[in-house]
């Protein structure tokens, strides 16, 4: 009751500061390439940078001196104590997510935590229940392209059509030899699944946010092709993985997460398959949104020409708007920003979407374990 009421006062301060469009204070722990992301996002929202906690006390001073930071402090908990601090953003390795967000939550600050929320399904039951009327997000940022929005609505509004089948793909190249390795690899570190709960949680979400259905049962496989790595001499968690689904909605599909994919950046793609239209989205190509629909019969082609223009057609976002993967992060800080204001942003990936996630990752580790399907 206490914490409740200090924190309803404390919220009110907020909403308060925010209306009088004073910066939100923003706190971040972690110093690695995504505490660079989030801070950048950050300043984009014109927020205050208060204070950063590194990994060590050397590399909190380094984070505050690379990110503008005012100060970096020694603990998570001397960073909670620092006067106006709003939000802290967990960017730490996925084991130190579940402990440092509920320390935030207990503290009365709001907070966004890198995804995956947890690494145990317990784990992230737990944050939903302390997340209470604070504002606590997950970054599945790629809701935050424009032309996934209009993909979104397309099937919402029916023009797409019932959705009968989607297919996706998550692929990357960074730790294709056995001498590129990271923490993520480690179990103890990363949790015990690494490219699914990594990139095939965001491949999954995006398959649910556009479709408005839910993955019901999977069947999966999955590879550790590299067993000996420069830090991981016997490495235990996924290189890739691929999956056969079937949707609540009566849809099936089938999805491919590679972290071991030679010249994949960061390349994920949607296909969904509707009874009116195929819609596709490409990150690597995030301002163009390809439709088809079938025009006349199917044709053997003298060339491949007299298939495509009337069969497709492209949505492209206007000229100028940004597009890039800073882009969708920053839209996505502004808009959990605007919900510590009281707003309700539509789409807003939140801890209970992060929970749905652990759930999806837990159930496709099993079914590639077991070699049989599994429920979600
Ligand atoms: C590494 O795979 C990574 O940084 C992920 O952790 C992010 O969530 C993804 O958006 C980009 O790639």
């Amino acid at each position: 009751r206490g914490r409740q009421k200090a924190f309803d006062t404390r919220s009110a301060d907020i909403v308060d500061r925010v209306l009088r469009s004073e910066p939100i204070g923003v706190g971040i722990v972690g110093g690695g390439f995504m505490a660079t992301v989030h801070s950048r996002a950050a300043r984009a929202a014109r927020a205050r940078l208060i204070g950063v906690v590194g990994s060590s006390p050397a590399r909190g001073a380094a984070a505050a001196e690379e990110l503008g930071i005012e100060q970096a402090y020694g603990s998570l908990d001397e960073l909670l104590a620092a006067p106006g601090i709003d939000v802290v953003h967990v960017t730490t390795p996925n084991a130190l997510h579940a402990p440092q967000a509920l320390a935030v939550l207990a503290a009365g600050k709001h907070v966004v935590c890198e995804k995956p929320l947890a690494t145990s399904i317990a784990d992230a039951e737990r944050l939903v229940q302390a997340s209470g009327s604070q504002v606590a997000t997950v970054p599945f940022v790629y809701r935050f392209h424009p032309l996934v929005r209009e993909a979104r609505a397309r099937v919402a509004t029916g023009e797409t059509g019932r959705v009968l089948t989607v297919q996706g793909s998550y692929l990357q190249d960074w730790l294709l030899s056995a001498g590129d390795d990271n923490w993520r690899v480690d179990v103890s570190a990363g949790g015990r699944s690494r490219a699914f709960a990594d990139i095939g949680s965001h491949l999954v979400d995006l398959i649910e946010f556009v479709t408005g259905d839910r993955v019901a049962r999977v069947a999966a496989s999955k590879r550790t092709f590299i067993a000996d790595r420069a830090e991981h001499p016997r490495v235990e968690t996924e290189d890739a993985v691929s999956v056969a689904l079937e949707t609540a909605g009566g849809a099936i599909g089938t999805l491919l997460v590679s972290q071991l994919a030679p010249g994949r950046k960061n390349r994920l793609h949607i296909e969904v398959g509707g009874a009116q239209e195929s819609v596709v989205f490409d990150q690597e190509q995030p301002e163009t949104l390809w439709l088809g629909r079938r025009a006349g019969s199917l044709l053997v082609p003298r060339d491949s020409d007299q298939l495509a223009p009337e069969a497709a057609r492209l949505v492209t976002t206007p000229a100028g708007h940004p597009q890039g993967y800073q882009d969708a992060f920053n839209a996505f800080v502004a808009d959990s920003y605007a919900a510590i204001g009281g707003a309700a942003p539509d789409g807003l990936p939140r801890f209970e979407d992060g929970l749905r996630a652990v759930r999806v990752t837990e159930a496709v580790m099993e079914a590639a374990d077991s070699g049989e399907w599994r429920e979600i």
